[in-house]
């Protein structure tokens, strides 16, 4: 694992900065009417997603959930054609018929961006099954949130990544709900990783159980899924926990009377881009003027990205049944 430099640091910042600036925004222009469908911000959650992208290795791959921009803003989609994508233009990543759950690129090895809770698990196996297959040394990251763990794909998912030995890291984004449901009220088993233990065999052979990583840091998440990833690529699959929070509703318009004010407020404090930028101004000389050169450089993409998106044609009436079926 590279040790990150400077430069490296900065950028991850950069990351996480354009992620929560461009989710704000998405948040404001879907008030106005310009975002239609559902809207899932990832905002408290950044640290994860960039951590996580960092890791990946030139060829690896990585698929999420509904929860996926930041992913796609941190593996270097355009940002104009992801907000494109939001308002579902022609010019958007997926051609404007996705919307914000179904961002994607194959040029980028993101595999998406789905909606249905658990159902890129049994992708994320068959993608691992091709390099296996072909015996190409990619590794397949399949991001979820806990409450993904508690449905019958990942059981499926999970057993044949274990039987097939496939090399894919199983990573649980544990932002301690599934909507409104606390990890607690719905799932056995408190720490995530512990289900790798249902896939081992009676010599502990099958699912690894990984780390519970500080999903609020940036840096022990690079690290945490570096070694992950290394595993995986030797060895076999692996289930990681990243432990983070959604600073935000579950989607748009959701009262959030499942928690108080005081729990968003004490995680809000401690979260993971004022902690970084800490981290940063504490042990890099008059580094200041470089994050603050990087705040204002994500506002305006951010800009640019809606100005872009609004400029842009609707898809038309031959895009709506194009690319329906393989050719
Ligand atoms: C199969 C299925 N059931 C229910 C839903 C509705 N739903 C959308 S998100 C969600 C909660 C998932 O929580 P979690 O996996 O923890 O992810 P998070 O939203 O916290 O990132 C539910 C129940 C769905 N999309 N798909
Ligand atoms: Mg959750």
């Amino acid at each position: 694992m590279a040790k990150p430099n400077k430069n490296t640091l900065l950028d991850w910042y950069r990351q996480m900065v354009l992620i929560r600036r461009f989710e704000e925004r998405c948040a404001e222009i879907y008030q106005q009417g310009l975002i239609g469908g559902f809207l899932h911000l990832y905002i408290g959650q950044e640290a994860t997603g960039v951590g996580t992208v960092a890791a990946l290795r030139e060829n690896d791959h990585i698929i999420t959930t509904y929860r996926d921009h930041g992913i796609a803003l941190a593996k270097g989609l355009d940002p104009k054609a992801v907000m494109a994508e939001m308002m579902g233009k022609k010019t958007g990543v997926s051609g404007g018929k996705g919307g914000s759950m179904h961002l994607a690129s194959r040029d980028h090895n993101f595999w998406g961006g789905h909606a249905i809770v658990g159902g890129h698990l049994p992708i994320a196996a068959g993608i691992a099954l091709k390099a296996r297959y072909n015996d190409e040394d990619e590794v397949t990251v399949c991001m979820m949130g806990d409450g993904a763990t508690n449905i019958g794909y990942f059981h499926e998912s999970l057993n044949l990544s274990a039987v097939w030995d496939l090399p894919v890291v199983w990573l649980v984004e544990n932002n301690q709900y599934g909507m409104g449901t606390a990890v607690e009220r719905a799932s056995a088993a408190d720490h995530m990783v512990l289900k790798a233990r249902g896939y081992q065999n009676s010599r502990g052979e099958g699912i690894k159980e990984g780390p519970r990583l500080d999903g609020m840091d940036v840096m022990a998440v690079y690290e945490g899924i570096s070694e992950a990833i290394d595993y995986a690529s030797k060895n076999g699959p692996i289930l990681v926990e990243s432990l983070t929070y959604r600073l935000e509703g579950h989607s748009m318009g959701d009262p959030q009377r499942y928690r108080t004010k005081d729990e968003v407020e004490e995680y809000s404090a401690k979260g993971p881009i004022g902690r970084f930028r800490q981290y940063l101004t504490e042990n890099y000389k008059n580094i200041e003027s470089d994050l603050d050169k990087i705040d204002g450089d994500a506002v305006e993409a951010v800009n640019e990205a809606v100005a872009f998106a609004e400029s842009s044609p609707d898809p038309t009436m031959d895009d709506l049944i194009s690319n329906v079926y393989a050719d």
